[in-house]
């Protein structure tokens, strides 16, 4: 039997006590099918609502007309949501539980505590002048604030945009610009594997940028107390602004359909789009996806390693956690700081029941052997969960026997930025496992694959992920583009929604993603165009063209390799190698940087000028023998070059 084709069935012990077993699985998920309007209804129970919503879908993916909504006349607030109404019965139940990149510091937030120090911020915020339906950009520490923050945007009606910390001035300038965001909210210093990242620093930066006039205010906190530049009128210490204010502030009544947050990611042509995402039909997919797939059970301590700068931190550390009064961990630091056994340390220091986390995360402890969990127990893990990329067999069997002691369902979830929560993976109490598959679609989810012409292939077939009618979770737009929204993902396939994915589906109607099918890098779980790479590269004076491809990597799933055309006249040399790194870099982050850069003096085009990715993928793979069919090539000699000079790794 090949590893592909291993099963693990379900536990008895864990379907016996879980929120849904294989029968009420296909019960629910029928019902789902049939009658989305009283399936949803039922669901958005869950929610407090000011007032209750009565008309409850109205979507269509009709490319002339996108229209997508969910409870439209229905009224809430997504941070009454997560705090007050947990209030009376777990106000002293700790919320967050904050572990910080030391592993001396850690402290325990309850939901009063939350509550208490959200409203503040949101008085704060009324009175630097923010207000409902304002966008506040956040690119912060993995730090209780960072909570606090989208908190209390969502409190008040101002929409949150969160942006990495990794990310470069250059690429929070954009953000902040695209959103008209009139405030930034920062840390003096980010302390991630031991290392200080100059955040506010950043931020100076940022603002120098044209356009960024727009932010009015910088509302600092202070983490580290490192050096900092300040601007007085501009800048505004964080614990003096929250500290003058009333624990108490009432939240903004919100229509399901105002905006909750933007979300910038990657795309395979031009710059990152702000995906919108709204609030009542978002927090009900985020918390009931919350519910069933990590079959979450009162007073369990859940851990998702996410970073809250990810859509997977939106859902799952923030918004559908503390829907359901979870105790959700938060984690400052990296799996490797201050040795590979940190993961399985801190499962043991807060007993942790649920590890939610990323297959390059595990491949990267897999590499250091067995013994890089020998340090902890992890005995009070219960379910172990993926995210972020496919995950290989090999990798989900070593997360199981090592990490889970063999004793841990994992689910797979497969989803992406736009869909705001998980939309395949295995209810735990309800799938048998197979590695590598994101097994069966979530209850109202209706995957389909298709071939390039859109015509949907039925049975075990192999093609592009679309999804044939709306969710509740689902991005209803492109912030200030809709156009882009409906070119990006409703005109591939005339009514279906596009993935970008590409996916086998087997005998038993399990799904297999098989990774992007678009000009979308995935390195090490983050999403990255090859065109934003490829603008920042040419912009360099020494670069005439430059394409970007991404190539299998052991520990990243994709590297990024890259080939350079110099301009005429520039020599080329290992320095000016180490320079290109370091503009990508500083152009849009850390998680860019290039792993592999060839010299091409000339790249493979068709007659009309297009470059052939495929043919560059292919080199870059080292499968040299199967180019298929270069007679199309303008000048099909560049691709011997091009094969004779691979840069071997
Ligand atoms: C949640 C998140 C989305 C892209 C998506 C796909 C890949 C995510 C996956 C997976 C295989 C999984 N992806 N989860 N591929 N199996 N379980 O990661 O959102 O950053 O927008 O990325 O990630 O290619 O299209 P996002």
């Amino acid at each position: 039997m090949t590893e592909q084709q291993k099963v693990h069935p379900v536990r008895d012990d864990f379907a016996a006590n879980a929120h849904a077993d294989k029968a009420k699985y296909q019960a629910m998920y029928q019902q789902s099918l049939e009658d989305p309007e009283g399936f949803w209804a039922e669901q958005a129970k869950r929610l407090d609502w000011i007032k209750a919503p009565t008309k409850i879908k109205h979507t269509s993916f009709d490319s002339h007309n996108v229209d997508i909504r969910w409870f439209e006349d229905g009224t809430l607030n997504a941070s009454a949501n997560c705090l007050d109404r947990h209030l009376a019965t777990r106000g002293d139940q700790t919320a967050i539980i904050w572990e910080g990149d030391d592993p001396a510091d850690s402290r325990h937030v309850t939901y009063r505590e939350l509550y208490e120090h959200t409203c503040q911020l949101a008085n704060g915020l009324k009175e630097l002048g923010v207000s409902k339906g304002d966008v506040v950009t956040l690119y912060m520490p993995m730090i209780p604030e960072a909570a606090v923050a989208m908190l209390a945007c969502a409190r008040i009606g101002a929409v949150h945009s969160v942006v990495f910390g990794g990310f470069s001035p250059d690429a929070l300038a954009q953000r902040v610009v695209g959103a008209d965001s009139k405030l930034v909210i920062t840390a003096d210093e980010s302390v991630r594997g031991g290392k200080q990242v100059p955040l506010k620093d950043n931020v100076d930066a940022a603002l120098t940028r044209p356009g960024t006039e727009v932010c009015e205010k910088v509302l600092v906190v202070k983490r580290t107390g490192g050096e900092i530049d300040w601007q007085d009128g501009r800048d505004v210490w964080y614990q003096d602004l929250v500290d003058r204010q009333p624990t108490d502030c009432p939240a903004e009544e919100m229509n399901a359909e105002d905006p909750l947050f933007i979300l910038y990611t990657s795309g395979s042509t031009g710059a990152p789009k702000g995906l919108k995402h709204t609030t009542g039909g978002y927090l009900t997919y985020a918390s009931l996806t919350h519910q069933y797939v990590f079959d979450y059970q009162d007073g369990e301590v859940y851990w998702c390693t996410a970073d809250v700068g990810w859509v997977t931190g939106h859902s799952y550390i923030v918004y559908g956690p503390l829907a359901n009064g979870a105790i959700t961990l938060m984690f400052e630091g990296v799996p490797s700081y201050p040795t590979h056994g940190r993961m399985g340390e801190i499962v043991d220091k807060h007993r942790v029941n649920t590890l939610y986390t990323a297959p390059t995360a595990i491949r990267a402890l897999m590499a250091h052997g067995d013994d890089v969990m020998a340090s902890s127990r992890r005995d009070s893990l219960r379910l172990l969960g993926s995210v972020g990329e496919p995950i290989n067999p090999e990798a989900w069997e070593w997360f199981y026997r090592v990490i889970g002691n063999s004793q841990c369902p994992i689910v797979d979830t497969w989803w992406q930025t736009e869909t705001g929560g998980i939309m395949i993976s295995p209810l735990p109490g309800a799938m048998d496992l197979k590695p590598g598959s994101a097994t069966l679609p979530f209850f109202g989810v209706v995957p389909a694959l298709v071939d390039s012409e859109g015509n949907e292939l039925k049975g075990a077939t192999e093609g592009n992920l679309v999804i044939l009618d709306s969710w509740p979770g689902q991005a209803r737009s492109i912030w200030g583009d809709h156009d882009r929204f409906v070119q990006t993902y409703f005109s591939t396939y005339q009514g279906m929604y596009f993935t970008g994915d590409g996916c086998r589906r087997d005998e038993d109607g399990y799904y297999w993603i098989t990774g992007r099918v678009d000009d979308v890098l995935n390195v090490s779980g983050h999403r990255m165009g090859t065109a934003e790479i490829e603008s920042s590269l040419v912009a360099h004076d020494a670069v005439a063209e430059a394409a970007v491809v991404g190539f299998p990597h052991d520990i990243k799933g994709q590297g990024i390799y890259i080939y350079v055309t110099l301009t005429d006249g520039v020599e080329p040399s290992d320095a000016l190698k180490k320079e290109l790194t370091q503009w990508v870099r500083k152009d849009i982050g850390p998680i860019a940087s290039p792993d592999v850069i060839q010299w091409a003096p000339g790249l493979p085009k068709t007659r009309s000028g297009k470059i052939m990715r495929r043919i560059l993928r292919k080199i870059a793979a080292n499968e040299c023998d199967g180019l298929g069919d270069t007679s199309t090539l303008a000048d099909p000699s560049v691709v011997d070059e091009l094969i004779e000079h691979r840069v071997n790794r």
